[in-house]
C-alpha cells in the first residue's frame, strides 16, 4: 500500500482515505507509524468531545442531535463510536448508525464505528490515533461515543477535550459511576430521557453527589435533555462550548492535551518494550533453564531479561 498517497487523501479530507486509515488503526497495521508521522503535524485543530454512559441512555441519539446543531453552523463533524471490549463492531454500534442515519449522506459528517482488533495496547491507544485522523481530515469537531461505562470506555471518553457523561432516570446509575471513577473525569453531565419519570430526581441525586466530591476549578453542570424531541440540545452544546472556553482561557487546554500525549507515548513505549521483553526469552535460551533449576532467582532473571530486550534490535 502507498502510505504517502493515503496520507495525502486523509489531509485532503477524502472519505475513503479516512475510512481506510482508521481500518489500519483498528488492525494495528505495520503502516501505522508512517501514517502517524504523515498526519501528526496537521492535527490539534479539532475540538474533541467524549460521550460515555450506560448502554441505552441515549448517547447516539444525542450525538445525532449534536451533529445537527453543528451542521446548522456549516461546520464539519465526525462521530467515532467505540467498543473497547469487543473485537467486532456488534449490535450496539449498528444501532448507533441507524440512530444517525439521516446524516449518512451529508458530506460534512463522517460516522464510523470502531472495535479493537490487532492494535497494541487495545482501544485506549487506538482511539486517540483514529481521532487524530479525523482531526487531520479537517473535521472541526470529533465526538467519541463509547458503548458503555466500564473502565476501558471511561478511559477512551476521558481522552478528549470535553467529557460528557450521559445518564437516564433510574436508580443505581450514579453509584455505578462513582465506582468507575466517572464523577472525576466528567466535564458535563446530562440526564437524558427528561420525558421519563424521575429525571428531576436523578439530576438532584447527581448534584448532591458532586457536592460531596473534591472541589475542582470547573464545576460540571448537570443538564436535562430529551434527545428524541431535541429538548436541551442547544443548552448541552452551550455547556460544552463553555467548558472549552474555560479550558482555553486558563491555558488548561494545552496542559490537558500535553498530559494526554505524555501518557499516550508512555503507554506506547511500554507496550513496545513489553513485546520485546516477551520475545527476549528466545535470545537468552539458558535463562528459562537457570530459572527452573533455581540457579537464578526471578528478580535477577527479570534484570537479565530486561537487558536482553534492550540490546535487541
Ligand atoms: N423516551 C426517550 N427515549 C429516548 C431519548 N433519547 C433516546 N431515547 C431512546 O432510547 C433508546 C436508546 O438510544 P441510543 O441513542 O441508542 O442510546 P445509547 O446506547 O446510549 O447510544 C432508543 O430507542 C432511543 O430512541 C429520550 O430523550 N427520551
Ligand atoms: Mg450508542
Amino acid at each position: 500500500m502507498d502510505v504517502t498517497e493515503l496520507v495525502e487523501g486523509v489531509l485532503a479530507g477524502d472519505r475513503r482515505a479516512v475510512a481506510r486509515a482508521i481500518s489500519l488503526v483498528e488492525d494495528g497495521a505495520p503502516e501505522l507509524p508512517e501514517l502517524s508521522a504523515g498526519i501528526y503535524s496537521r492535527t490539534g485543530r479539532a475540538a474533541t468531545i467524549g460521550l460515555t454512559g450506560a448502554p441505552g441512555v441515549g448517547k447516539s441519539t444525542l450525538a445525532g442531535e449534536l451533529v445537527r446543531a453543528v451542521r446548522a453552523r456549516d461546520e464539519r463533524i465526525a462521530v467515532l463510536a467505540v467498543d473497547p471490549t469487543s473485537p467486532f463492531t456488534g449490535g450496539a454500534l449498528l444501532g448507533d448508525r441507524v440512530r444517525m442515519q439521516e446524516h449518512a449522506t451529508d458530506p460534512g459528517v463522517f460516522i464510523r464505528s470502531m472495535a479493537t482488533r490487532g492494535h497494541l495496547g487495545g482501544m485506549a491507544l487506538a482511539a486517540p490515533e483514529a481521532v487524530r485522523i479525523l482531526d487531520a481530515a479537517g473535521h472541526d469537531h470529533v465526538i467519541v461515543e463509547t458503548v458503555g461505562v466500564g473502565q476501558a470506555e471511561v478511559d477512551v471518553a476521558a481522552a478528549t477535550d470535553t467529557t460528557v457523561v450521559v445518564l437516564a432516570p433510574g436508580a443505581g446509575d450514579a453509584v455505578q459511576m462513582a465506582k468507575a471513577g466517572i464523577l472525576e473525569v466528567a466535564d458535563v453531565f446530562v440526564v437524558n430521557k427528561g420525558d421519563r419519570d424521575g429525571a428531576g430526581e436523578t439530576a438532584r441525586d447527581l448534584r448532591q453527589m458532586l457536592h460531596m466530591g473534591v472541589a475542582r476549578d470547573w464545576s460540571p453542570p448537570v443538564l436535562t435533555t430529551t434527545a428524541t424531541s431535541r429538548q436541551g440540545v442547544d443548552e448541552l452544546w452551550s455547556a460544552v462550548a463553555a467548558h472549552r472556553e474555560h479550558l482555553a482561557a486558563g491555558g488548561g487546554l494545552e496542559a490537558k492535551r500535553r498530559q494526554r500525549l505524555r501518557r499516550e507515548v508512555e503507554s506506547l513505549a511500554a507496550e513496545r518494550f513489553r513485546v520485546r521483553v516477551a520475545a527476549s526469552f528466545d535470545d537468552a535460551p539458558s535463562l528459562a533453564d537457570d530459572l527452573a533449576a533455581r540457579r537464578v532467582d526471578p528478580y535477577r532473571a527479570a534484570v537479565i531479561l530486561g537487558e536482553t530486550a534492550t540490546a535487541r534490535d
